[in-house]
């Protein structure tokens, strides 16, 4: 039995109870080129009404993204980036108060994107690429999510090698979990992301997600991004993003009973149902223990 423990998670001037539902994170990429809904909201109406539709299906989070970090990637200059996800921001929270995290790891583009009316940072890099955004996240109390990957999307995927990619993953969040704190972030602020397909095989991925119990041991809430990766295509044997919905749903299931906090998905409607259900059945566990 995993069980959840209960956090307050500071986002700025927003206190979100974790662990006593699962939160669900809707997953909007206003870019051409992400490796599952890449071109399908580049035009910021487009985006804006995902957003929006994602929220009245159920999800808590909405993750805006700008920079796709498939393996291989190109990285999109900074004007660039901010031009796709402000102007989506500033719309949304005309129409929203759901949460609103940014993904990115530029600090400017995190702090055009908190003044627009973003709650969360979701960093991949762990403030490892722009030394600027622990001093954003530290002056705003926003939200943060702490990822892990091994390189960068460019090189994430030539050969990652471990010994234990638990015990490595686990002491790399660990490490830059008190790297926030020095500079400033509550732990109240932060969340923290083993980071699944970041650096890592197929195998590795499935350890993490075996291994999420002991992850969760790093005393901060954990969110998983699992929802429609290459892994699961492997396991599967499902070449197309849009196949892995059932694979996907899969791992909800299985990360929300070992003890997520938070699932980043492109499928909000069924990953509600999905932790829904698990949900009830770990309270009924959890009262009964
Ligand atoms: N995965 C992706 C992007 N951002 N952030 C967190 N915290 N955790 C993740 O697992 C994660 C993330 C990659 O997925 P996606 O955004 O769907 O694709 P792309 O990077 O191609 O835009």
């Amino acid at each position: 039995m995993t069980t959840r423990r209960i956090h307050n998670w500071q986002c700025r001037d927003r206190t979100v109870v974790l662990g006593r539902r699962t939160l669900v994170m809707g997953i909007l990429n206003v870019t051409p080129d992400s490796f599952s809904d890449g071109g399908n909201y580049s035009d910021p109406s487009a985006a804006v009404a995902r957003a929006l539709e994602m929220a009245a299906q159920g999800a808590d989070i909405i993750d805006i993204g700008g920079e796709s970090t498939r393996p291989g990637a190109q990285p999109v200059p900074i004007e660039e980036e901010i031009r796709r996800v402000v102007p989506v921001i500033e719309k949304i929270r005309e129409q929203s108060d759901v949460l609103l995290s940014i993904d990115t790891m530029k600090a400017e583009t995190a702090g055009r994107a908190l003044e627009a009316g973003a709650d969360i940072i979701n960093d991949i890099s762990a403030f490892e690429t722009d030394p600027r955004m622990v001093d954003i996240a530290a002056e705003t109390q926003a939200g943060v999510v702490l990822m892990h990957m091994k390189g960068s999307p460019q090189t994430m995927q030539s050969n990652p090698v471990y010994d234990s990619v638990v015990q490595e993953v686990g002491s790399y969040l660990d490490q830059r979990i008190r790297f926030a704190e020095q500079n400033g972030v509550r732990r109240e602020c932060i969340v923290a992301d083993p980071g699944i397909g970041f650096g890592k095989t197929s195998e590795h991925n499935l350890e993490l997600l075996r291994g999420l119990p002991e992850l969760a041991q790093c005393g901060c809430p954990v969110l998983v991004g699992a929802s429609r990766k290459s892994f699961i295509g492997k396991v599967l044997d499902r070449e197309n993003p849009s196949e892995r919905r059932a694979g996907s749903l899969g791992a909800a299931a299985w990360a929300v009973q070992r003890g997520a906090h938070i699932l980043r998905v492109h499928d909000v409607i069924d990953t509600c149902d999905v932790c829904r259900l698990v949900d009830t059945l770990l309270v009924g566990e959890h009262s009964c223990s």
